[in-house]
């Protein structure tokens, strides 16, 4: 490989070819600012039971830990606005789990873009992460220019808000970086002030503890007393602080992709049917959706604590 960097528009062109919204690449380096206030939210306890996030916090801060010789990250994003609205009162599920899960939809896309930079830069090797993999999407996706950290600690862009998927490509191969986003949220203050749970517990930091994101998908057990009747109807995920938030109402756009569009009774889940599922009818049910990843146990848990 030659220390010259390859064509960014080549790969910008295979990337959205293959369906994603947005591409930008960063120079691979340790994320020192973004590492250390990791260290400080997960010695705050913000992360809860999710101790994934502290075992490969090191990994999380310098991208040279997974991939040794990374040279760029590359950035996606994929818009799964689709301009269905949530009900009112009960039995809501958040935007991200309407349609397939997401996992599934970029997984295979971002395989086949590390086939092509196997291809044509050769003797690089690349890595793709969506979610599960021990990299800080939203610290890359700032400094890859796809857009800010919002003061919800969501990632927004200018043009579809924040309604965007991220993944992440890890490479050895050297293309021209990006100029990072900048933060455009000004004064505003709204998701901080809608959140009815006070998780956004400073501008951009969020407690998992407190977030009902957290305490609907991916606490166990029984609700902490506190917000056991507090979860506002959501019975998966929570979207209260993006769709507050002015850069979605005015930019949403709605996507393109068949796989995001919402399923049958997702948007408004009849809950009584719920309560009666056994395991292998939801598995039926629900195959391939993110709500798999409650459970039919989560689900009930999270359908009881709306009766108060
Ligand atoms: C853990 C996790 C969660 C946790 C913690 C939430 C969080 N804010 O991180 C919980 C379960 C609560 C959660 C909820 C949701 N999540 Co989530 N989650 C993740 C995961 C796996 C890791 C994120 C992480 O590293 N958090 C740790 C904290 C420390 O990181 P952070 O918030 O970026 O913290 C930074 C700030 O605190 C900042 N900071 C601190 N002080 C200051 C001061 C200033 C001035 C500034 C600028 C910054 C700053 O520095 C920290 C380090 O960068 C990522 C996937 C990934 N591998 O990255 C998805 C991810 C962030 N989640 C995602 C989604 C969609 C959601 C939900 C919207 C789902 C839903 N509708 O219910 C909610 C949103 C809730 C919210 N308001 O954040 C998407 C977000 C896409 C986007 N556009 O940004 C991601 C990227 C998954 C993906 N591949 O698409 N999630
Ligand atoms: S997802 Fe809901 S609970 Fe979590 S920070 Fe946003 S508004 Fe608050
Ligand atoms: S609601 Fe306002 S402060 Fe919150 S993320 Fe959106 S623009 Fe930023």
């Amino acid at each position: 490989m030659t220390s010259k960097h390859n064509h960014a528009e080549d790969l910008k062109a295979e990337a959205r070819r293959l369906g994603f919204t947005h591409v930008g690449i960063a120079r691979a380096e340790s994320l020192a600012t973004e590492g250390a206030r990791l260290e400080t939210w997960l010695a705050n306890g913000f992360a809860g039971t999710m101790g994934w996030m502290a075992r490969r916090a090191q990994e999380r801060m310098d991208p040279g830990r997974v991939l040794p010789g990374v040279r760029s990250v590359i950035v996606v994003a994929m818009n799964y606005y689709t301009g269905a609205q949530h009900p009112a009162g009960e039995g809501k599920v958040s935007r991200y789990a309407w349609g397939d899960d997401y996992h599934d939809v970029m997984g295979p896309k971002l395989a086949e873009l590390c086939r092509w930079l196997a291809e044509r830069v050769p003797g690089s090797s690349s890595r793709w992460y969506v979610d599960t993999g021990p990299v800080l999407e939203k610290a890359w996706a700032q400094r890859a220019g796809i857009g800010w950290l919002g003061k919800h600690a969501t990632v927004i862009t200018t043009d579809h808000g924040s309604w965007v998927f991220l993944g992440v490509v890890l490479t050895t191969a050297a293309f021209e970086p990006d100029e990072a986003a900048v933060d455009r949220c000004g004064t505003c203050t709204r998701c901080i002030e809608a959140c009815p749970t006070a998780a956004i517990v400073e501008p951009y930091v969020v407690d998992a503890r407190r977030c009902i994101a957290y305490l609907t998908i991916e606490h166990r057990g029984a609700l902490p007393a506190e917000f056991e009747h507090r979860l506002e109807g959501w019975i998966f995920g929570c979207d209260i602080c993006q769709d507050v938030c002015p850069w979605n109402t005015k930019h949403s756009t709605e996507t393109s992709e068949p796989a995001f569009q919402p399923r049958e009774g997702m948007v408004q889940p009849d809950t009584a049917m719920l309560m009666d599922l056994d395991d292998t009818a939801f598995n039926k049910r629900f195959q391939g959706s993110p709500l798999q990843r409650t459970g039919i146990e989560g689900l009930r848990r999270n359908i009881s604590a709306q009766k108060s």
